[in-house]
């Protein structure tokens, strides 16, 4: 055979290859993210920024507070500016807390509210009630201002909720704000993840099924570092890889480190157990190893106000988000994704 005629062959099955490779069908794979032509919106940083200020000026957001009371208002009428009045839900409850009733609500609106293929978005919105890692053991007991536990997660999401008010999402979005997620002494499980252990157990639509969910949690501070977290990997751990591509092509792989980290027990832990949704958490932390858990040196102290928030990471964050949303979700034909 001749050179000529064997190198014509291999082309013919290097085409062949390719050829497959891009007719492969993904229509059942939830995960699969593919660059689309789409228009993406801005994400503002700075108003990202803003919405955290905004909550911070309430000053501690811990339940049963004043705080609490003030900025449940406040990002009730947000979001119903945003998604409009009827397509916000308050889903009130008690759980008992240490030696209190805690009056809780998580909170949630709809964008694109009829397509039946929809993400979810979640963070908490609560704040931590005391301080035991703060160096003034006179402080420890006091509860934390959360600019960036609580209140980045919050504020990103407010900003992605403007978005949709302007331009549509071509998937149906669903934005979730839990309530009493870091209630708990540190040697109690039990009493974390409140609004998410209540919404899994009583999920306001029977039935919903989204194809996967997003939690972000400590999403705005100084020199964040967010590793593939290890409930992540292990129940969505394709959605991973592939937004944490998406982050290397946009160029915040300096952030979104392309590196395995140890688990981290949040929100997303229960909804992937309880509602059986599959949910990965971008949070900040330092896992050198690939098992360990280190914390930021502010976590849980009274450092963790507007001072350690940074423009540069909330727009990482944010360019991330509404490149996933807009421009990388293929959607499938014939569902039904009305706008
Ligand atoms: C994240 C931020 N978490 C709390 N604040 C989750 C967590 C729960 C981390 C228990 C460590 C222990
Ligand atoms: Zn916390």
């Amino acid at each position: 055979m001749s050179i000529v005629r064997l190198s014509g062959i291999a082309t013919l099955l290097l085409f062949l290859l390719i050829g497959c490779s891009e007719t492969e069908d993904h229509s059942n794979d939830r995960f699969f993210l593919k660059k689309q032509s789409n228009f993406v919106p801005e994400f503002s940083a700075q108003n990202a920024y803003d919405f955290i200020q905004d909550q911070v000026d309430f000053g501690p957001r811990n339940p049963n507070s004043e705080g609490h009371q003030q900025a449940k208002t406040f990002l009730i009428e947000t979001l119903r500016s945003y998604a409009g009045q009827r397509f916000v839900f308050a889903q009130n409850f008690q759980v008992e807390g240490y030696g209190e009733t805690l009056e809780l609500t998580n909170i949630i609106a709809a964008f694109n509210p009829n397509a039946s293929d929809r993400i979810l978005l979640a963070a908490h919105w609560d704040t931590r009630p005391r301080a035991e890692e703060d160096d003034s053991s006179t402080m420890q007991s006091q509860p934390i201002l959360g600019a960036d536990d609580g209140g980045s997660g919050v504020g990103v999401l407010l900003e992605l909720a403007r978005i949709f008010s302007e331009n549509p999402p071509p998937i149906g979005v669903d934005i979730l704000l839990f309530d009493g997620e870091d209630y708990g002494h540190s040697s109690d499980l039990d009493k974390y993840f409140l609004g998410a252990r209540h919404w899994s157990a009583n999920p306001p639509v029977p039935g919903y099924s989204p194809r996967f969910g997003i939690l972000l949690d400590m999403v705005g501070g100084e020199n964040a570092q967010f590793p593939k977290e290890g409930y992540s990997r292990r129940y969505a751990n394709r959605l991973v890889d592939n937004i944490w591509s998406v982050a290397a092509e946009l160029g915040h792989d300096n952030l979104f480190l392309p590196q395995q980290g140890g688990p981290v027990a949040d929100d997303h832990l229960i909804v992937n157990q309880y509602a059986e949704i599959p949910m990965i958490n971008i949070i900040h932390y330092k896992s050198d190893d690939g098992r360990s858990v280190e914390f930021p040196p502010y976590w849980h102290t009274h450092r963790d106000n507007m001072d350690i928030i940074s423009l540069e990471t909330l727009q990482a964050t944010g360019d991330v988000l509404v490149e996933v949303l807009y421009n990388r979700i293929p959607l499938r034909q014939g569902a039904p994704n009305a706008n």
